[in-house]
């Protein structure tokens, strides 16, 4: 059952509710039949009991949004501007569903354009980083191809350095999109991979590099450090402006997104977000907290293992995706 039916269910599911009386009392034994006109006692009653049972379906919704992966703060401004919609008496689904959506939409809204030209003369630098497995490698693939068809010549920078077998990876993915590759031997500084591929982007007057990393944030410091030393190298040594940097992100992980986001973008400034895996059952909710709180917007959006399976970020498809969730 998806987030969008589970609300309709709530606020729509049970309209046959209204023509009940919301304090049923069992009718004493050999009482007369009762008068039509309920009396104050009971109005009040009434009153009381509906309010009970808003508090129910906005504490019902509550557990609907944070269960989305919609973070406390946000859950807690939506529900808001639901309670304070100027909407007479009870909302209905397709109210309340309208207001989550315009929420969710203003926050996702910030710029999303793919900065992929570099100066006249110089390539564009695209460093791509994330955590271990969020699909960094398979992204670089996609997106080198895209820009292929665009007719832009890419050059990809194997820079993680870290994962035996992660070179290899991407030389199979390089080969398979048709573009060339600077390979690194495993455990090389990975900045001094970089400097040897912006050499030969240079020289061979290549439109994109795309740099691909590794990504263990389990040892930050090391992290922080190498992703710095690399940013280094191509801004200060090469003087090159990073054209983009790109943070990876598995749709289908959990708030643990929002913690992701704040520690690469406290090592180095990150411009935009490459959501994955939106097509694995993704509720996506943490996307929105990334959103809200870092300013970072989604740029690119992937929904499969082909090398097509690539998008700009489109805000209603992302919205969407949050909404029809399991
Ligand atoms: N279904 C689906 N699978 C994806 C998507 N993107 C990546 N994957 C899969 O996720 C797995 C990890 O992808 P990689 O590209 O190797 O991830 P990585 O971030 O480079 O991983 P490390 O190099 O180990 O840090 C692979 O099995 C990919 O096929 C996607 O959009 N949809
Ligand atoms: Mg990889």
């Amino acid at each position: 059952m998806s987030f969008l039916w589970r609300v309709r269910q709530l606020f729509d599911g049970d309209q046959s509710m209204e023509k009940r009386p919301l304090v049923e009392e069992a009718p004493e034994i050999g009482a007369e039949p009762q008068e039509s006109v309920p009396a104050a006692g009971q109005i009040m009653r009434q009153q009381g009991g509906s309010t009970r049972r808003e508090a129910a379906d906005f504490d019902a919704l509550e557990e609907l949004l944070i269960d989305a992966g919609i973070d406390v703060d946000m859950t807690m401004a939506i529900l808001q501007e639901v309670r304070r919609g100027g909407l007479l008496g009870r909302p209905t689904a397709e109210q309340v569903i309208e207001r989550i959506r315009g929420r969710l939409s203003a926050v996702l809204d910030l710029d999303s354009t793919l900065h992929t030209t570099g100066s006249p003369g110089l390539p564009a630098v695209v460093l791509i980083t994330g955590v271990n497995g969020t699909g960094k490698t398979s992204s670089i693939a996609k997106l080198a191809n895209m820009l292929k068809q665009q007719n832009h010549t890419v050059l990809l920078v194997a820079a993680d350095t870290f994962r035996a077998g992660a070179v290899d990876q991407l030389a199979i993915l390089a080969d398979r999109v048709g573009v060339p590759m600077v390979r690194s031997v495993e455990g090389q500084d990975p900045s001094s991979v970089v400097f040897n591929g912006l050499q030969k982007a240079v020289a061979d007057k290549v439109d994109v590099v795309i740099i691909d990393t590794a990504g263990r944030l389990e040892n930050k410091k090391n992290l922080t450090f190498e992703l710095q030393k690399v940013v280094r190298v191509i801004e200060t040594k090469f003087g090159l402006p990073l054209s983009e940097t790109l943070l990876v992100i598995d749709a289908t992980t959990g708030e643990n997104a929002l913690m992701q986001a704040r520690a690469f973008s406290e090592a180095i400034p990150i411009s935009g977000i490459i959501l994955t895996k939106v097509d694995s059952g993704a509720k996506g909710g943490s996307i929105v907290s990334i959103a809200r709180e870092l300013h970072i917007p989604i740029k690119l959006v992937c929904n499969g293992e082909t090398l097509m399976s690539i998008k700009p970020f489109d805000k209603d498809d992302v919205v969407n995706m949050i909404l029809l969730s399991e």
